[in-house]
């Protein structure tokens, strides 16, 4: 376990292959009863370049006219979103460590190409609660900063397996997905990336 800032903690290889490969088999089964979207932006229905699900009793969903928001169903289909799959409950449980389970899992899918810009995430109502992340597949370049846009930031690889929980000071930094990395893992065929986050939405 690696404390990279104040609240925000790296544990490596928190996953093993097994439980990686469970892990995506679950994930399947998620993205046949919620398939991937194309997120938008507020205003400019811009479309992220990152395509995405979710798990859960909510989700986040976003497009031009109703812009970021957490949902109990599929934008597109109306269903409910499918259930957080076990090994993503455990890494919340022993990684996360909060008293009261996650209400949503986003799941990003990154192609080779794709990026996510520098952002906070503010649309949670309990801050108290962390933000629990898990990677599979491809490595990636995160990068992170302070609470303030523009200052100084750090970046580290993130690798298939990799837990990242965020929470206290760093529960609203800046952070972002650089580049996807080619060649690393052989979980996803395609050098495409996973990443999920495991988040409480309510108020406590
Ligand atoms: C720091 N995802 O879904 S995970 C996101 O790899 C998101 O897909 C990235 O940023 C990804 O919002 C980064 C690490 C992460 C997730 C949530 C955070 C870092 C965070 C929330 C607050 C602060
Ligand atoms: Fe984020």
């Amino acid at each position: 376990m690696i404390e990279l800032a104040s609240g925000l903690t790296y544990i490596p290889d928190f996953f093993g292959p097994n439980e990686q490969r469970e892990l995506l088999n679950d994930l399947r089964d998620a993205v046949r009863a919620a398939p991937l979207f194309t997120p938008k932006m507020p205003r400019t229905g811009k479309p992220f370049s990152v395509r995405m699900t979710n798990c859960g009793a909510l989700g986040w969903v976003s497009d031009a006219a109703r812009g970021y928001r957490y949902e109990a169903a599929h934008p597109e289909t109306g269903a409910p979103w499918p259930p957080i799959p076990a090994l993503a409950l455990k890494a919340w449980r022993e990684a996360g460590a909060y008293a009261l389970p996650p209400e949503a899992c986003l799941v990003n899918f990154y192609s080779a190409d794709a990026r996510m810009g520098a952002h906070q995430d503010r649309d949670e109502q309990d801050l108290a609660a962390p933000v629990v992340s898990i990677s599979l597949g491809a490595a990636c370049v995160f990068r992170f900063g302070g609470t303030k846009r523009g200052g100084p930031t750090k970046s580290i690889k993130l690798r298939s397996g990799d837990v990242l929980v965020i929470g206290g000071a760093s529960r609203l930094c800046f952070h972002g997905v650089d580049r996807i990395l080619p060649g690393g893992s052989p979980l996803i065929e395609d050098g495409g990336r996973i990443n999920l986050t495991l988040r409480r939405v309510s108020p406590v």
